[in-house]
């Protein structure tokens, strides 16, 4: 199992309000190489499959929505120690309690509308990188 890669997503409100640009820049500040990356946007089923893990949790049905109300920027990123490394750049889940200087510190509205998804282990970086990504889109 590698433990270079992560996979990312710029969720739709990050989109929607202009900071894509912003946000990779972070990215790229921070030592992140972009290997795979895409403007797409997901379809219930997808979201629904892609957050199956939290089906039973009370803001499921929400999270599915807010998903898929528009594009999302879906990328894989590499750099050592990637994903520890990229949960402590995006920071905490409800940005009130994300550290200064985090992605979501400056960029996230909500505990729910959190602008930026990281994987949380290299297993699940692999499987969420697969599920976006053919093997012939990474570089
Ligand atoms: P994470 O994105 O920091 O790993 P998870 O607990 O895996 O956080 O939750 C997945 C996503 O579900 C969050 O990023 C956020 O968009 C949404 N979410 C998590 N907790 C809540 C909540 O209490 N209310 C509404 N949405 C939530
Ligand atoms: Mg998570």
């Amino acid at each position: 199992m590698r433990t270079d890669r992560t996979f990312t997503m710029l969720k739709p409100d990050s989109v929607e309000k202009g900071y894509i640009g912003a946000i990779l820049e972070k990215i790229n500040a921070a030592g992140f190489k972009i290997v795979a990356m895409k403007l797409t946007q997901m379809t219930r089923r997808d979201a629904m499959k892609f957050y199956e893990v939290h089906k039973e949790r009370p803001f499921y049905g929400e999270l599915v929505e807010y998903m898929t109300r528009g594009p999302i920027v879906a990328a894989i990123l590499e750099k050592e120690n990637a994903v520890a490394d990229f949960r402590t750049l995006i920071g905490a889940t409800n940005p009130a309690e994300a550290a200064e200087g985090t992605i979501r510190k400056l960029y996230a509205t909500s505990i729910g509308e959190n602008a930026i998804h990281g994987s949380d282990s290299d297993v699940n970086a692999a499987i969420e990188g697969a599920f976006h990504f053919a093997g012939r889109e990474l570089f």
